[in-house]
């Protein structure tokens, strides 16, 4: 018969792996990151049971809006998962498969390998047509995946019974392909620290007053001003100034200043400034007073 003691030890042991447990399907399961992805509530909901969490105790269902509360969003969510800083916007993962003569052998896994979680599972009979390509498409948030895929009879999808194959893409890039294997096939891909940076680019023309232009680009979710550039920046009268820098996907606010109040177009020189980011043009103008803004994210299909 056990001691006291010992049921007492064992009970703390199972309360406190479930209250692990329930902190981290909390934070990943896809479906509720996928749907609350713009409210950050559940994500800092994880966060605050997160035990391993620096900051651990805050209050995780801050609005996103609220700089506190969207600063302890990103810490207690990601950087105990590799040093990501914000809350992640999310991506989309492709599985296309062509099928051979025998559709019906083949089924997927993907897994979350941070959690250990599988987010997405199609079994034997979602392929049920030969010789036929299938799309599939789905979100995620950023993270590493492992892309398992099987086939019932062992031969695979290519080539004894048909030139079947299959292809993975991870944000826009295709990770893994491939058709002739035996029994399953894996392949790990993605990052724990979310996808590769993206770049905003300022480009300012200056008027006859370039010295009155500043500008801050602030991430939105956390109210950090990420990037600055103060007067001064600016010497030289109509010229073409272009400012590169990189970010993590998110929501950026652009506000351009003019300490005179006259905006850099049209009345002495037609100023101009323009903000990509990555790749697009998100802002732009000239005509204002003393400041306007703009906010704009990068895409993201649920
Ligand atoms: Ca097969
Ligand atoms: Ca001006």
């Amino acid at each position: 018969m056990k001691d006291p003691t010992t049921i007492i030890i064992l009970i703390a042991t199972v309360l406190s792996f479930a209250t692990t447990n329930i902190s981290v399907s909390a934070r990943i399961d896809s479906d509720n990151f996928t749907s609350n992805r713009n409210g950050g509530g559940n994500i800092g909901n994880g966060g605050t049971n997160n035990s391993g969490g620096d900051n651990a105790g805050g209050n995780g269902n801050g609005n996103p809006n609220d700089k506190n509360g969207g600063r302890r969003v990103g810490q207690l969510g990601y950087a105990t998962q590799g040093g990501c800083i914000s809350p992640p916007p999310c991506i989309s993962i492709q599985v296309d498969v062509f099928t051979d003569k025998w559709a019906y052998e083949t089924s997927w896994t993907l897994t979350n390998t941070v959690t250990g979680d599988e987010v997405w599972t199609v079994e034997n009979g979602r392929y049920g047509d030969q010789y036929t390509q299938y799309t599939d498409t789905k979100s995620f948030e950023p993270s590493e995946y492992t892309f398992e895929i099987r086939d019932a009879w062992g031969d695979g999808i290519c080539c004894s019974a048909g030139e079947g194959n299959y292809e993975v893409m991870y944000d826009g890039e295709v990770v893994a392909s491939g058709g002739e294997f035996g029994r399953s096939t894996r392949t790990t891909f993605g990052g724990r620290c979310g996808p590769p940076p993206i770049q905003v680019q300022v480009d300012v023309l200056t008027d006859k007053w370039p010295g009155e232009t500043s500008w801050t680009l602030t991430n939105t979710v956390t109210g950090d001003e990420v990037w600055t550039v103060e007067r001064g920046r600016y010497s030289d009268q109509y010229t073409q100034y272009t400012d590169t820098k990189s970010f993590e996907p998110g929501e950026y606010t652009f506000e351009i200043r003019d300490a005179w109040g006259d905006g850099i177009c049209c009345s002495e020189g037609e100023g101009q400034y323009e903000v990509m980011y990555d790749g697009e043009v998100v802002a732009s103008g000239g005509e204002f007073e003393r400041s306007t803004r703009m906010t704009f994210r990068g895409s993201c299909n649920a």
